[in-house]
């Protein structure tokens, strides 16, 4: 059964990001997400350049490992400092509410994927029904905060006493026996609540204005298409 369901959660991820590739046309610029169901788009995008049936893209990747995935696809790459402007940016969630804002990040590359999904006209975020919260920090999964190694202990202690994230837990996310080290040599302190987070803008605010931290996986207001796939076929809001 295990196995069947996996397979079912493969296909839906797939079919979300299928649908998601249907907005890059050829000579865009285009934003590459990270984890499971981005790589099934990047995947999708790499299989079309070399049909033809696309053409002249360039991708921006949001991690290391994407670029990596990217680049074994043969997908023509850049950086925002050369394509500050993208067309299109296709990435996958760790949660969605009802107003499309979404917690991502669990796959430790927030930071890149917030400044790539911010340079980009559309944002298309693509998930498996899974993903559907009533609110943010309603999965009890965590919410990734990216901040600076120096002094992480002091910072971790701050955050998790802010007004507005009042009562979560947080832990430094560990790589075995030493923390978790992101693409861009910072840390993560994630953060887990009981209940959905209350007031996420307030909670955005209050985060970002911690010093040491760099950014948080409450990406608001930034989602433009989310793409949902589940089991009664792929679902498009906007
Ligand atoms: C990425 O997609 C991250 O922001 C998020 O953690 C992840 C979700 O991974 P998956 O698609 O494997 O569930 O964009």
């Amino acid at each position: 059964m295990a196995a069947t369901t996996q397979l079912s959660q493969d296909e839906l991820k797939k079919q979300a990001a299928w649908k998601a590739v249907e907005y890059v046309k050829s000579g865009m610029v285009v934003g590459l997400g990270t984890g499971s169901t981005a790589a099934f788009a990047v995947d999708r995008i790499g299989q079309l350049l070399k049909e033809g049936k696309l053409k002249d893209i360039i991708g921006v990747p949001t991690s290391i490992r994407t670029y990596e995935q990217a680049k074994s696809l043969g997908i023509p790459l850049a950086t925002l400092d050369s394509q500050p402007k993208l067309q299109v940016a296709i990435d996958g969630a760790d949660e969605v509410d009802p107003n499309l804002d979404v917690v991502k990040g669990r796959g430790g590359a927030l930071l890149r994927e917030k400044m790539v999904e911010m340079a980009s006209d559309i944002f298309v975020c693509i998930v498996d029904d899974s993903k559907m919260v009533t609110g943010l920090g309603g999965s009890k999964l965590a919410m990734p905060v990216e901040i600076v190694q120096f002094c992480h202990l002091y910072t971790l202690e701050r955050l998790k006493n802010l007004p507005a994230v009042k009562g979560c837990t947080a832990k430094l996310r560990m790589d075995g026996d030493k923390p978790y080290v992101t693409d861009n040599h910072n840390f993560i302190v994630d953060l887990y609540f009981e209940t959905p987070i209350q007031d996420s803008q307030a909670a955005s605010k209050q985060i970002l204005d911690l010093e040491g931290v760099v950014d948080h996986g409450l990406f608001l207001d930034m989602v433009d298409v989310c793409i949902i796939a589940g089991a009664n076929g792929v679902e498009v809001k906007e």
